[in-house]
This record gives C-alpha cells, structure tokens and sequence, in this order.
C-alpha cells in the first residue's frame, strides 16, 4: 500500500520537505480554496499538482471534493451543482488524480467535543463527550424534540451540567463542534462576524424533512449521474463514513454501517463506486468490526484511514494508540494488503504532543503525532508483509 499523507496546501506549515524525510510516498490533498459547488478547473489542479510533483511527491487523492449541501437535501439548484461536480472529476481525471474521497453527511461532517483531552502522558487527544454533546443540542441549539434522542439518565446529567458549566466552556464547545472541526475541511462557517449556533441552524433547517431513505436517495441521484463520468476517466469514488456512525442532531446519516455501505455500493454497480475505508470512524460504533468490514467491502476500498478509538461504558469515545483500540490496524493491514498492495492509505489523526502543543495545526492532524502513528503503521505493514512473502515461499 502506498503510504499517504494529508497535507492542507501550499500554507500548511507541515512542508513537502518534511514529508519526503519521514517516508511520505503520496499526497492526500484539496483545493481548499474553492468553495463546496464550484468547478475545480483543469490549470487549478495541474498548478497544484506540478508543485507537489516539484517537491518529488505525487498527488494521489483528493480529500474531499465536497458534495455542496444542496446535493445532499436534494434542492432544486442540485442539477447544476451535479454537473460542476461532474466536471470537476472530469478535470482531476484528466490530470490523472484518480481516487477521490467525499462524505455525504448532511449539515456536519466528523463531531468532537474535546480537541484537546490531557492524557495522563502530557499528550493531548481528540474527545466525544455525550453529555456534553447532548447539552450542545438541548440547551445550545435548543433543537426541538432534542430530548426524546436521549435517555432520562443522560438529560439528568446534561440538567446537572447546566448548573455547573462556565460561559467559556460553553463558548468553547461551541466553537469545538461547529467552527474548529468543520472550518478547515469546508469552510462552512468561517464569516467571524456570523453568530455560528444561528448558521447552524439554518443549515440544520434545511433537512427538515429528510429522513434516512430520502436522503439514501438523494445520494443515489447524485451517484446515478456522477459514477459513469468516474468511469469514463478512470476516477474512482470513495465515500467517507460517518463520523461518529450514528445520527446527529436528529440528522439521519446513511455510511455508518455494513447494510449502509452495502445499499450504497448496490446504488450504483461499478468498479468506480467504493468506500474510503476510516478504521477510526467506523470503530466509534458498537455495531463495527473493523476486520469484518474489510474483509466484506475489500474489493471497494479505494483507501484506507488508519486510526482506532476505544469505546467507554458511559458513551463517550476516545481516539486510541493506533496500535490498540477497536480500529484493529494491524488486522484491517492484513486484509488489505493479502488483496492488493497498490491501494493509498494514510494515518488520519495523531496525538498533540511535543513541539506541536502550542502550534496551531488543524485538530488532529499536527505533526509529531501523525509521525509517530506513520512509524507504528509502517511497524505492522513490515510484519505484514513479511508473514505474506513468508507463506508464498
Ligand atoms: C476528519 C476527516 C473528515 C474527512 C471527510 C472526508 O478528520 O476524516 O473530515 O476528511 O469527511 O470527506
């Protein structure tokens, strides 16, 4: 497999440079100057492409060409948007980027409450708090109906938390779940002047309506039209799985399992129509098993994200080592790489730790962390790859 990295562009910190020493082979990258709905045109892509190919690298997958919200809700502007998304692969395809990674999680893609957890090492992680994710919902956003999503033990502890929550953790949860973990990937709402709880609102709004199957076809319509031009230029298109599996904010979400990503690799029955394999967000779910998926979907992973979470008996999940948790890394390697060397992976999310602490990087994706996880994946490939070169003796 061919070790990935995500890089955020030309003003990421985190340079070319440093990625070709610790072993980098391909890019994962976007234009995240373009706005969700907009064309990327062919000379944006080639630029971009030319200067990773400049600094000895190639650019192999584009994460995330985003699918506008629109899309998703089904809008009457969708057809347009449909067709720019449709030459947008043209234009990657020509310029021969061929694996491009999307979500179809309406209104938020991943949710955290914590990015900066303390652990007990001085390292800092990634956190989903329920409580504190619930209190969100029923006392921030006030979503109707937001109560009936959760038991009578957990609206207890939200009311109690209600009692003893400060004016800044509660700023700070706000800007944790919708402006730090969304911003760097869609910019959906980055106008500081905007009140953030009332975009999202409107957002939200926007899916009134939309439940599970309506949505399931909504994101048929949009593979109908958009999986032939993935096969005409040779672009395959690998959905990214909720994160975390379940619904949100009373959002219906429709990758969050093995019948989720079998109804959709039957929407549209294509060698292009594949799944981005996220061993992270998958395991946040009790229903996963991650070898079980692998091994069930391996002829439609595209790519793979490595990282695992543990689950904890109230609720709550935490980003885990990559080498532990219920992502099971090593496992999911074997599988993959018994079917195909060829496919790109990155490790996605690392710890905050050392110089990084007081850099600002985007929330799970600083330096020495990813580094760190980069050397634990390559650990398990060679393990790997050593018991299959054994067994073909
Ligand atoms: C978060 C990421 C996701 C992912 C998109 C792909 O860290 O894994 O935001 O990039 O959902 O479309």
């Amino acid at each position: 497999m061919e070790k990935t990295w995500r890089w955020f562009g030309k003003n990421d910190t985190i340079t070319l440079d440093m990625l070709r020493q610790i072993g980098v082979e391909g890019i994962v990258t976007a234009l995240y100057e373009v706005p969700p709905g907009e064309i990327w045109t062919y000379d944006t892509i080639i630029d971009l492409k030319n200067h990773i190919e400049s600094n000895g690298l190639n650019w192999t997958v584009v994460e995330s060409l985003p699918v506008a919200e629109e899309i998703k809700y089904g809008d009457i502007t969708r057809d347009q948007l449909i067709e720019n998304y449709k030459i947008s692969i043209e234009n990657l395809g020509k310029a021969g980027i061929k694996t491009i990674c999307y979500n179809f999680m309406p209104a938020i893609d991943w949710v955290r409450t914590d990015l900066e957890r303390k652990l007990q090492d001085g390292t800092y992680t990634l956190y989903f708090d329920k409580i504190r994710y619930a209190y969100f919902d029923c006392f921030i956003l006030n979503r109707d109906g937001a109560e009936k999503d959760y038991t009578p033990e957990e609206i207890e502890k939200v009311y109690q938390l209600d009692k003893v929550i400060s004016c800044d953790e509660v700023d700070s949860l706000i800007d944790t779940i919708i402006v730090r973990t969304q911003n760097f990937i869609h910019r959906k709402i980055s106008d500081p002047n905007t009140n953030p709880v009332e975009e999202f609102r409107k957002i939200i709004d926007k899916y009134k309506g939309i439940d599970k199957n309506k949505l399931r076809h909504n994101m048929s319509y949009f593979l109908n039209n958009v999986i032939p031009i993935a096969e005409k230029y040779g672009v395959k298109l690998a959905v990214h799985p909720d994160d975390p599996p379940f619904p949100v904010f009373g959002l219906p979400r429709i990758v969050s399992n093995e019948e989720d990503i079998e109804f959709i690799l039957n929407m549209v029955d294509s060698k292009n129509n594949g799944l981005t394999l996220c061993t992270g967000s998958l395991s946040a779910g009790e229903h996963n098993n991650l070898p079980d998926l692998a091994r069930k979907f391996v002829n439609h992973v595209f790519f793979a994200h490595l990282r695992s979470t543990e689950i904890l008996p109230n609720g709550d999940f935490v980003e885990a080592s990559h080498l532990g948790g219920r992502g099971k890394i090593i496992e999911v390697i074997r599988i993959l790489e018994k079917h195909d060397r060829s496919i790109p992976l990155r490790v996605d999310h690392g710890k905050l730790m050392l110089d990084d602490i007081n850099k600002k990087h985007n929330p799970g994706y600083s330096f020495y962390g990813r580094m760190l996880a980069l050397g634990q994946v390559e650990g398990m490939m060679a393990v790997v790859r050593n018991e299959l070169d054994n067994k073909t003796i």
